[in-house]
């Protein structure tokens, strides 16, 4: 112990003192093996963005028919690539490698809430997708037919989704933490077919009945004619006849399904995130662009070799999942390590062991998990032997550069680059990063836009703003893996993310600096979406759930900054007449969140309010409540209908602290 507290405090001590240092380029050891090592691919994708990403495609994917057309532009933001092309997700994520006679290698080292292990192979992978796929059909499930899946952290997430995908059947993960009541809406909104789950999921040494509670909202569903059921946890599940199928007794008497050569537009997948009202955003990705995207940022960001193990701790049921951990590691043929479990359980070194036990040679995470790290300091860690780790990858919101700097000496041992990767559900794939054989790392900034992807910053009327400058990102060029928009609602789609600036640039919906050398700061959400720990909410849908409480007038939610979160959910509730507002009440509000949307929405604060604060027109003005929550002083107020309003809740909110 005494030896460990010493190297604790030198660890200390030496990042005091690298809080100065600004820039870190591509240790050389690492710079030798890179798969990219020079500014090549930049220019090439400059002089010709769309053939080079044609190269991309046929380098990294087995199509069954090429297309005629790269990329059909006339009719923006509706782009299409690779037109006339067919091709299929699962056969690129499995057949073509085991038909290659690797098989045998390991997709998968998967591991266990209770320290379980299970290697699934390639071959293995296929065996049950194949079949997986024939039962689906066997249940009428097509081509375009939905799928949803609310499963946890289990390979049978992985086959479920490459058996729709083999078929094209669009799959709807739905992550497994929100509630059925979230599941519902979702399920509701893309018109599933069929629902793929659990008997129950495991959650620190506790169990919860998941069948069970996803039948209560069943009946509300009356599309949805299929329920398949992965035994898990072992729990009784109530099964209705005709709809509801075990897992393991449907694939023990299926045979094989061949791949479906699929159109390169056919849908893929939709996957529902929060935008600026109440309403979730299904947006839509397709086949053969978002494989060439996630496939070559896959392979490049993450400098993939053959005997690299790769870690992305991320959930399958948000989008980080879906590329990083199920298509992109499978269609470049990786092996992979995946976690059932929390970070904390059983103990908070449970990631460095698992680090150390199967020789993780790239690890992706989220700053919100290494400021939590921070916190537990760094005994845990340093229990284990994490040498095997070359590269050391973040993503979700802006990694401040003290985590940056932890992260980098007390992970990465000083000699691990650091990719700060840029993206969006929306973008399908990695847009702004370093490449880490090239790039010069600035902790804080994902860098410079990849090749083949052309990012800005401007102001109000859409001019690029000087260096320093604060203002919006935009992407002023088709990308590969872009969405194609939102599903069953177009209209929002252009309104969305192409009414701003015109129909040829994307807007983001991020905030962003530039700096003198290009390099790109991304400063957070200009919408109404909170990111707490990386995970996007709208403050729209968690004023829906407050106000759903019989005894609440109005509510208005902010996000928060938060130190270990990043942004924490505050809201401001008004209460019915004749209400006392006490603890009792704020735990109702937060157990009716956790209902309605899931555990991470709940407010971690609560502040009644006798009135909000309105514009003349009737608008809450959130800003003014970001402005009071934060401490800060009050930006324009003369729209303001009752300055009396703001007064007292800054006596409240001064109370609390
Ligand atoms: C992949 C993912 C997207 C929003 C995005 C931005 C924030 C993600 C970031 C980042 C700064 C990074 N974000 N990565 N901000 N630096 N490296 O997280 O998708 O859940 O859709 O969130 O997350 O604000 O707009 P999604």
């Amino acid at each position: 112990m005494a030896t460990r507290s010493v190297r604790a405090e030198e660890i200390e001590r030496e990042l005091e003192s690298l809080l100065t240092r600004e820039t870190f380029p591509p240790p050389e050891e690492f710079r030798r093996r890179a798969l990219i090592r020079d500014d090549t691919p930049w220019r090439e994708a400059q002089a010709d963005p769309v053939a080079w990403w044609e190269r991309q495609a046929r380098a990294l994917l087995d199509w069954s028919e090429p297309w005629q057309r790269a990329l059909d532009d006339s009719n923006p933001p509706f782009y299409r690539w690779f037109v006339g092309g067919r091709l299929n997700a699962c056969e690129n994520a499995l057949d073509r490698h085991v038909r290659a006679g690797r098989g045998d290698r390991v997709a998968f080292y998967w591991r266990g809430e209770e320290g379980e292990e299970r290697q699934v192979t390639y071959a293995q992978l296929l065996h049950d997708a194949e079949r997986l796929a024939t039962v689906l059909r066997e249940r009428g499930i097509g081509p375009g037919d939905v799928v949803g899946i609310y499963l946890p952290m289990i390979p049978e997430v992985v086959v479920a989704m490459l058996a729709c995908s083999r078929i094209g059947a669009p799959h709807n993960v739905v992550f497994g933490g929100f509630s059925v009541e979230a599941l519902r809406d979702r399920l509701h909104f893309s018109e599933a077919k069929a629902l793929i789950c659990v008997d129950g999921a495991r959650r620190k040494g506790k169990t919860v009945a998941v069948k069970a509670a996803v039948d209560r909202i069943l009946d509300e569903l009356p599309s949805l004619g299929t329920v398949i059921c992965v035994r898990h946890t072992g729990e009784g599940a109530p099964m209705r006849r005709g709809r509801d199928i075990w897992w393991h007794e449907a694939l023990a008497g299926a045979g094989p399904t061949p791949p479906e050569p699929l159109d390169a537009e056919h849908p893929l997948f939709v996957l529902y995130t929060s935008g600026s009202t109440a309403k979730p955003k299904g947006v839509l990705h397709t086949t053969g662009g978002y494989l060439t995207g996630v496939a070559w940022t896959q392979r490049h960001v993450f400098d993939l070799h053959d005997d690299d193990v790769y870690w992305c701790t991320a959930d399958v049921g948000w989008v980080t999942g879906h590329s990083y951990i199920v298509y992109g590691p499978l269609v470049c043929g990786a092996t992979s390590v995946m976690y059932e479990g929390a970070p904390d359980y059983p103990d908070k070194d449970i990631w460095w062991e698992i680090c150390e036990r199967y020789g993780v040679t790239i690890f992706y995470t989220a700053p919100t998990a290494i400021r939590t790290c921070i916190k537990w300091g760094v005994e845990y860690p340093l229990r284990h032997d994490l040498s095997s780790l070359r590269l050391l990858g973040s993503v979700g919101e802006p990694i401040n550069p003290k985590a940056w700097l932890w992260y980098w000496r007390v992970i990465g041992g000083g000699r691990c680059p650091i990719v700060d990767t840029w993206w969006q559900t929306e973008t399908g794939h990695i847009l702004i990063s370093p490449l880490p054989g090239v790039t010069t790392l600035k902790p804080g900034s994902a860098t410079r836009p990849l090749p083949g992807v052309d990012a800005a910053v401007v102001d109000d009327a859409g001019r690029e703003v000087a260096p320093g400058e604060q203002g919006y990102l935009v992407l002023r060029r088709p990308w590969p893996g872009m969405l194609r928009t939102l599903y069953k609602d177009p209209d929002r789609f252009v309104e969305t993310y192409f009414s701003r600036f015109g129909r040829e640039t994307y807007f983001v919906g991020d905030a962003a600096r530039l700096d003198e050398d290009g390099y790109f700061w991304v400063v957070g959400r200009v919408d109404d979406v909170v990111n707490v720990s990386g995970h996007r909410l709208s403050t729209a849908e968690v004023e829906s759930a407050i106000v759903a409480h019989p005894k609440v007038a109005e509510a208005a939610v902010i996000g928060q900054a938060d130190e270990r979160t990043g942004q924490a959910i505050c809201a401001f509730v008004t209460v019915e007449a004749g209400v006392e507002p006490d603890e009792r009440l704020a735990e109702e509000i937060r157990q009716g969140v956790a209902e309605r949307i899931g555990k991470l929405a709940r407010p971690a604060r609560i502040i009644w309010a006798n009135e909000l604060p309105k514009t003349r027109s009737g608008k809450i003005m959130r800003r003014l409540l970001r402005d009071i929550a934060e401490g800060r002083a009050l930006g324009d107020v003369t729209t303001l209908r009752d300055p009396e309003v703001i007064a007292q809740l800054e006596t409240k909110v001064r109370e609390l602290q």
